[in-house]
């Protein structure tokens, strides 16, 4: 159509200069406010469009393919209720700092104010967390303002992929017609006579390694017993091998970090079960990016004569408040700063103490007599994956206490929500191949409605069915609270299976490891979304960690 309706143009010119900004996928949910958006995205040639029904789960799918793909991903709602569903994955979007673009469709000023249906302020809607907010009026025939849309829209991609990358909202306002006829049979609309071609340099918002406003002044540090815990962040993995390796500084590599499978520490939660051993006990801690979710690594920090935070996005990092440096920049540079090496083999002491504690790690699991939160993360170390991603509450903690294999692992730990999770791992599975997931019962019965999209998906979910939250189980509250199943564990007495047939998924079970892997193995080879049940006794797995931590 050579002369579209003011909706339809805007709509157009949108969608198109968030494609060539580098938005790959749009998730869009039902609506007659954002049709016009729906269907430009639907037509367009540069990028995705996949269909969501829960605004909130569409939300989450795209923070997953942008966590996933290091690119902005966005989600298109109708205006009214439908995009405050986006709010919580924009709060993890903006703790993990992940390029999330939320657009909502909104009507125009004059139906503002006066009780119109389903119109509400949706200006600023998620105050500031998100690194951006722009607002685009509905068009007026005759003025061109194309490139107004364009600017905004550039420079709010900048925003989600700059110096501390995060989420950022557009709101649209559109008048009817929403749809591309200018008569839509309900409402006339003129034509809109103006179209500006894309202006500057596109591509892929930079994705920012950038430290902005130049190198920080890094301290030296001295050399003698220091250490790293590589968290999740921006930074060159080899590199920092390397030079811990030079340092003689050994790495404590938490799952979601990427350094497993090298020289690194990964049995530190359950080595450092009664505080710090004396032969391990740190000088210096140098503590990179998000370094969750063992509480004991703080333990660890907190030990340390020189308690170092760095973070590449300047994220303010400091749960104990007591770090001695916190820097925004690169732990690299930091490293090569330091006054070194440690000589005195303290980087094997580390090393050989954690090998020992993982054999008898393995050894306690191969005994155990059934399947256990511990025994599937230790499992998934043979499992041909190539991204896992993993829910919060338990799955994580196991992951990262058992896992040992290389790999990615993605996990909303910003702000560690059993919500969204389905969605989340289908959003990474439709950028990645390979991709495993593991959650907790309740982590995917509350985001069940994310099974309700249209994306051609290969995802294969294991699910670790303890009936409940058996993560109260560690917390004071199993011991102190009335109704304590009730409130905290909220069994829900649902079958998995029931679940899985519901959405047409392939499921199955496993009751052992081997089984499990086979599974596994079969569902990561084959199209479509497979679903194993792994059923697990809450009392049997709070007594292997107990156990483990012995
Ligand atoms: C959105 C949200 N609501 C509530 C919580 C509190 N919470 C923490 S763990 C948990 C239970 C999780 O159960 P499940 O996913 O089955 O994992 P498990 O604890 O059994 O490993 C809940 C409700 C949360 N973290 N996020």
């Amino acid at each position: 159509m050579s002369h579209p309706n003011p909706s339809t143009a805007l709509a157009r010119t949108v969608i198109d200069e968030l494609a060539h900004r580098g938005v790959r996928l749009f998730v869009v949910s039902p609506g007659s406010r954002s049709a016009a958006l729906a269907i430009a995205a639907a037509v367009n040639q540069d990028s995705e469009t996949r269909v969501v029904v829960d605004e909130r789960s569409a939300a989450f799918h795209a923070l997953g393919a942008a966590r996933a793909s290091g690119r902005p991903a966005a989600v298109v709602s109708t205006s009214g209720s439908a995009p405050t569903h986006f709010f919580p994955a924009i709060v993890e979007a903006d703790a993990s700092c992940v390029p999330l673009v939320a657009v909502s469709a909104d009507r125009p000023a004059e139906l503002q104010g006066v009780g119109a249906n389903q119109t509400m302020d949706q200006a600023h809607l998620f105050g500031d967390k998100v690194r951006a907010y722009a607002g685009i009026e509905a068009p007026d025939a005759s003025t061109d303002a194309n490139l107004e849309w364009r600017g905004t829209i550039a420079r709010l991609l900048g925003s989600a992929g700059g110096p501390t990358p995060g989420p950022v909202h557009l709101n649209v306002r559109f008048r009817e017609p929403t749809v591309p006829a200018t008569d839509d049979g309900r409402t006339r609309g003129e034509t809109y006579p103006f179209a500006t071609p894309r202006t500057g340099e596109g591509g892929t918002a930079p994705l920012a390694s950038d430290i902005g406003e130049g190198e920080p002044e890094y301290p030296v540090l001295d050399g003698e017993r220091g250490l790293v815990v590589a968290g999740d962040g921006v930074y060159d993995r080899a590199d920092l091998a390397r030079v811990c390796g030079d340092l003689g500084w050994p790495v404590l590599a938490t799952a979601m970090s990427g350094m497993r499978g090298g020289e690194v520490v990964t049995a530190y939660h359950h080595l450092l079960t009664d505080g710090v051993p004396e032969s391990l006990r740190p000088q210096t801690v140098v503590a990179v990016g998000a370094i969750g979710p063992s509480p004991r690594l703080e333990t660890l920090v907190a030990s340390a004569t020189w308690r170092v935070r760095i973070d590449r996005w300047g994220r303010s990092i400091d749960p104990g408040r007591d770090a001695t440096h916190r820097l925004h920049g690169d732990v690299v540079a930091l490293l090569a700063r330091v006054d070194g090496p440690d000589p005195s083999g303290w980087r094997d002491v580390w090393l050989e103490t954690d090998r020992l504690r993982r054999e008898e790690m393995k050894g306690l699991l191969g005994r155990a007599q059934s399947m256990t939160g511990a025994g599937v993360a230790a499992a998934l170390d043979d499992v041909s994956w190539e991204t896992l991603v993993v829910s919060s509450s338990l799955p994580i903690r196991e992951v990262d206490a058992h896992l040992t294999r290389g790999g990615r692992v993605l996990a909303n730990r910003g702000l560690s929500g059993v919500d969204g999770f389905v969605s989340t791992a289908l959003g990474a599975a439709g950028e990645n191949q390979r991709v495993l997931a593991v959650s907790g019962d309740i982590s995917m019965l509350h985001d069940s409605n994310g099974f309700i999209h249209d994306g051609d998906i290969d995802l294969t979910l294991v699910v670790i069915d303890n009936g409940g939250g058996g993560l109260f189980d560690s917390l004071p509250q199993a011991r102190h609270a009335p109704q304590y199943e009730r409130l905290f564990v909220t069994p829900h007495h649902r079958r998995i299976e029931d679940l899985a047939q519901l959405h047409g998924l392939r499921y199955q079970e496993a009751d052992d490891a081997a089984t499990l892997r086979r599974l596994c193995e079969d569902g990561l080879g084959r199209a479509g979304v497979d679903v194993i049940r792994v059923a697990v006794d809450r009392g049997a797995d709070l007594a292997m960690r107990d156990q483990l931590d012995g």
